[in-house]
Parts: structure tokens; C-alpha cells; sequence
């Protein structure tokens, strides 16, 4: 421990914290801009600068290490002056349009202007307008709202290990962007959108597709069908003020059916069609000495990330399609049949707390007789924005409830959208169908929380499977490379490409970087999920009675003839 001075007050704290942090401690919020903590450790910005007695220069705190009887100053004229100085710069070369911005109203740099009393931009220059890149399904870059913080970047090539975003060219021509000049379709970027997450600013957004889905609604011709995601109740919520981590599952289901569309339906029922499916393969493959170990493909991030830099292990990949995409084909196809209507006229929309959803809804294998599964996909934060420009109070709501038949869940379901979910919903089911039971010990905490590496061996009838689970991309691939060097000994691995899982996804409610540091949402939002989880009457998805009515007067048998046609896929090499 070491004992130091900041505005006069005594404080001792581990030797290994930084002034910043320390000042924190005694309620001291010393504003930053491109600091994330063990991410961007970067002192780049010059918004945390702080007086050290003794020192020539302001130093930057966020960076500096703590040291015993230092003398520190964090609010003089001085060191005003030069915070305000450093963030008119930025300002003065920042597309400035707030009142038009996606994250007008929760912009980290809006914010600190208006903390830092920022009056007027003195270094008011020309600003040359650059293109924006829009030419993904998933993400749009702006350069003309990037600050240059770096944050992207980080989380680009430290948490992700993908790198596909660098700092490019030199002095005023510096830009954040994927190398050689190109754009994100081109870049080998997986559209895990954790880098919106930690933009501060709108520089990096998801593609929208509200104006799409508005249009859709008006039009009288078309049936519209929307679905959501586990993950989307556990974090929609913050869009209106809630604490992160509510649940909000009921107000999600009106707010839906007040925004027009004709049906709400849960992707968790395609969660539980999505078990017997991937269940009933894996069994398939361990009898049948198929590929092993299996992996999961439901998130679009990972299968992409897959495909590009460990294509030697695609055919480990389950051939199942993701949830929604399942339940896009069942709306298109059954449902279709079932209400009398043409195929052609329904119009599926997913809301889903992911980016790359919006490309993986666009693959050209995501189709049935021609037909797209799904017609757009809004991410948690595009929703947020719908209820509220239909002027919604959503926290007055009433709890709805979803409508009948494919909205109909269980609990093995809800538990998708954390890490190890997923694994936990698959051996829930494999073990009674290879024991012929109803196991009672359902809850396999083994595989819940956030560690990187999560491994377990369930012993199910006279078979011991082995699973694990990893999230994010860059902790996958230390198993990935095992699998790849064929010397990962598993039946079963659940693969996520966010870490976290589906609750911190690239199209959640965006969390500024303070509070990212004092709370986990990975771990609050998952709680939430568990939560639903534990209050629901079944909690396996072959106990889902929908389930099995679908399968019984339309899908035969998992793994059959139809379901191969709707609901499996194939991937590139
Ligand atoms: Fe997920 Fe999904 S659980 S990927 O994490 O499998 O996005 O929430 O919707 O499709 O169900 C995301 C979340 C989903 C799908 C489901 C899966
Ligand atoms: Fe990197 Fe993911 Fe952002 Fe692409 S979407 S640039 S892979 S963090």
C-alpha cells in the first residue's frame, strides 16, 4: 500500500493503482475519453490530465502509477484550462450534427462537453469531409465522428485477437480503418460489433434497418412477423433508464405489439427446436463416428470467424442453423400453411442484441425455395429507438405476453443468450434421451459464468461427454487451435464470439466506459436470463409441448427429411 495526497485529502491505496483510479476512490471522477480499463491503457486523449507537486508537465493519470507521498492537484485553473483546450481540439475536427446523431443523447463526448462546460470550440478549422463506409450488412464507419481514441481498435485486436481495424495514414490524415485502404465488407471483420460497444461516439454504428421495418409495418399487404432474442429482455431495458441487468421481458412484448407488428414471437421457442436438432446430431456423431468434437454455430460472429481463420475445422461446426434463422423458415413455412397465407406475404423481423445477425440473415444460404428466413434484424438499441420515436412509455407498460404457439419457451430456451447456455440446454436434453428419464438435476453450473475456459465431463447413461465452453473470439482460440491440431478430446463445444455470450453482444444498449469498470455486464445480464430461467414451469426444450406438436403434424423427426431442408446449412470454406 502507499499513502498519497489528492485535493488534500490523505489516501492509501494498493501500490499497483493509478492516480486516476485512486482519485475515484474519494469520489474524484477525473474526466477520460480514450481510457479502457486493461484495454486502452493509452494516455492518448489528455482529458485525465492531473498535477503532480514536483513535476514540470500535467501528467496523464490514467497512466501514471501511484507512489508514496505524492502530492496531487485535480482541479486548478491550469489543469482546467488544458482539459478544455484538449477536448476543443477534438471537437473543433468532430462532425458536430449531435441533434442528428445515433447517439445523440448517450454520447460519451456530448457528455464530457457538457461536464467540462465547454462554450465555445476556439480552434474552429475547416473540416474536410470524409466518406462514410457503409458497405456491410452490419456495421457503418464514420471517420468524420471518429476521435482517434483508439478504443475500437483495442478491442479489436486485444479482446477479439481479429485486428481488423488500424490506425491508418499519418498527421491530419490519420483515420481509424481496416487496412490497405479497405472497407469493412472487404476487411476480415467478423461483425461482432465490440468495437460500437466501446466507441464513445457514433464513429462505428450498426447498419440500420428501422426505416425498413417502419415501411413494412405501413404496408398493408404484408404479414409481419417479429422475434427476440434471449439476450434482448435482459438489457432493453437500459434504453430507458432501468438498472442494467432488469428483466424485462413483459414491456418488451407490448411495446412490440403497440409498435404494429401482427404477431410477437420468441426466438427461444426456435432455442428449443434448435436443441432437438443439435441434440439428435451430436448423438448422431458420437454413435455414428461423425466429426468431432461438435461446435456450436448459432452465433453469426463466430461461424464467420470460423470461416476465415480456421476454415481446417468448418466441419466441426454443427450444420443447424441459428435459432432465428430456424424460426424464420418455420414462420415461412408452417405458420404460413397453418393461417392460409402466402409465404411471400410474411415478413420476418428479428431483434436480436447482435450486428452480425444483420449479414447472417443476408447469407444466401439463409433461404428456402428462394425465400430470405429472416427479412431484417434490428439490433436492442434500433428497438430502444422505434418505441421511443412511437412515443411509448415503456417503463408504464403492462407485462405482455408473447403470442401463442411460437412464443411458447422453456427455460433450457432463455438461458441461450449467456455463455455456456447453450450447453447447459443441450445436455438438459441429452441426458433424458439417452436415459430415458426426467433427470431433476438440471442446473449444470459448471458451464455458467464468465470464465474463458468453462470444461466439463457429464456422465449420461453409460457415456462420459466431454464439453466446454469459450466466448469471444480471441479466448476461443487457444481451443480452437487444440481442435484444429486435432488434440481436443470433446464431444461438444459451445462457441460464442462476444465474451459474455449473446447479453453483451455488439447491438446492446452501448455502456459507457466508467461504468463498463464498475460493474460486469456479462454477469448482471446474465443473472437475468437465469432468472426467467429458474421461474419457468418447463425447463427442457424436448418438455416444450409446442415442440413437440411441431414436430409431430409437420417436421417428422429431428434430424429428418423437412428439418434438413429448413432448418440446417452448409458453410464456405
Ligand atoms: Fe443469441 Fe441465439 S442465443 S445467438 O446468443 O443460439 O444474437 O440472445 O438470438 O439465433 O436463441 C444472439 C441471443 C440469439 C440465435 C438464440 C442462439
Ligand atoms: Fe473488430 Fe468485431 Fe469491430 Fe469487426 S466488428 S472491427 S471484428 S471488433
Amino acid at each position: 500500500k502507499v499513502t498519497l495526497t489528492i485535493d488534500n485529502v490523505k489516501i492509501e491505496v494498493p501500490k499497483e493503482y493509478t492516480i486516476l483510479q485512486a482519485a475515484r476512490e474519494i469520489g474524484i471522477d477525473i474526466p477520460t475519453l480514450c481510457y479502457l480499463k486493461d484495454i486502452n491503457e493509452i494516455g492518448a486523449c489528455r482529458m485525465c490530465l492531473v498535477e503532480i507537486e514536483g513535476a514540470r508537465n500535467l501528467q496523464a493519470s490514467c497512466v501514471h502509477p501511484v507512489a508514496d507521498g505524492m502530492v496531487i492537484k485535480t482541479n486548478t485553473r491550469k489543469i482546467r484550462e488544458a482539459r478544455k483546450a484538449n477536448l476543443e481540439l477534438i471537437l473543433s475536427d468532430h462532425d458536430r450534427d449531435c441533434l442528428a446523431c445515433f447517439r445523440n443523447g448517450n454520447c460519451e463526448l456530448q457528455k464530457l462537453s457538457e461536464d467540462l462546460n465547454i462554450k465555445d470550440i476556439e480552434f474552429e478549422g475547416e473540416r474536410t469531409v470524409k466518406p462514410i463506409d457503409n458497405l456491410s450488412d452490419s456495421i457503418v464507419r464514420d471517420p468524420n465522428k471518429c476521435i482517434l481514441c483508439g478504443r475500437c481498435v483495442a478491442v479489436c485486436s486485444k479482446v477479439q485477437k481479429i485486428g481488423a481495424l488500424a490506425f491508418t495514414n499519418r498527421g491530419i490524415e490519420t483515420e481509424v480503418a481496416p487496412a490497405f485502404g479497405k472497407s469493412m465488407a472487404e476487411a476480415p471483420c467478423v461483425y461482432c460489433g465490440q468495437c460500437i460497444n466501446v466507441c464513445p461516439v457514433a464513429a462505428l454504428r450498426e447498419k440500420t434497418e428501422i426505416e425498413k421495418v417502419w415501411d413494412v409495418i405501413e404496408d398493408k399487404s404484408k404479414h409481419v412477423l417479429v422475434q427476440t432474442a434471449p439476450a434482448v429482455r435482459a438489457a432493453l431495458g437500459e434504453e430507458f433508464g432501468l438498472p442494467i441487468g432488469t428483466r424485462v421481458t413483459g414491456k418488451m412484448v407490448s411495446s412490440l405489439k403497440r409498435l404494429g407488428f401482427d404477431k410477437v414471437f420468441d426466438t427461444n421457442f426456435a432455442a428449443d427446436l434448435t436443441i432437438m436438432e443439435e441434440g439428435h446430431e451430436l448423438l448422431n456423431r458420437i454413435q455414428n463416428g461423425g466429426t468431432l468434437p461438435m461446435i456450436t454455430s448459432c452465433s453469426p460472429g463466430w461461424v464467420r470467424y470460423c470461416e476465415f481463420y480456421y476454415p481446417e475445422i468448418i466441419d466441426n461446426l454443427s450444420t443447424c442453423k441459428s435459432p432465428h434463422q430456424m424460426m424464420g423458415a418455420i414462420l415461412k413455412s408452417y405458420y404460413a400453411k397453418i393461417n392460409n397465407i402466402d409465404p411471400k406475404d410474411i415478413y420476418v423481423v428479428s431483434v436480436m442484441p447482435c450486428t452480425s445477425k444483420k449479414t447472417e440473415s443476408a447469407r444466401k444460404e439463409m433461404t428456402v425455395n428462394g425465400l430470405r428466413d429472416v427479412d431484417a434484424v434490428l439490433t436492442t438499441r434500433e428497438l430502444g429507438k422505434m418505441i421511443k420515436e412511437a412515443r411509448i412509455e415503456f417503463n408504464k407498460l403492462e407485462d405482455g405476453v408473447f403470442d401463442e404457439f411460437f412464443g411458447d419457451y422453456s427455460g433450457a430456451g432463455v438461458i441461450f443468450g449467456a455463455t455456456g447456455g447453450v450447453m447447459e440446454a443441450a445436455i438438459r436434453t441429452v441426458a433424458d434421451v439417452v436415459t430415458g428419464e426426467d433427470l431433476e438435476e438440471i442446473e449444470y453450473n459448471v458451464v455458467r459464468g464468465i470464465e474463458n475456459l468453462k470444461e466439463a465431463e457429464v456422465k449420461i447413461g453409460d457415456m462420459n461427454v466431454k464439453v466446454a465452453v469459450v466466448h469471444g473470439t480471441g479466448a476461443a482460440s487457444e481451443l480452437l487451435d487444440l481442435v484444429k491440431a486435432g488434440k481436443a478430446d470433446y464431444h461438444f463445444i459451445e462457441v460464442m464470439g462476444c465474451s459474455g455470450g449473446c447479453v453483451t453482444g455488439g447491438g446492446q444498449p452501448q455502456v459507457s466506459a466508467k461504468v463498463r469498470e464498475e460493474v460486469d455486464l456479462r454477469v448482471e445480464r446474465a443473472k437475468a436470463l437465469y432468472e426467467e430461467d429458474a421461474l419457468m414451469p418447463v425447463r427442457k426444450s424436448h418438455k416444450n409441448e409446442s415442440i413437440q406438436k411441431l414436430y409431430a403434424d409437420f417436421l417428422g423427426k429431428p434430424n429428418g427429411h423437412m428439418a434438413h431442408e429448413l432448418l440446417h446449412t452448409h458453410y464456405e470454406k
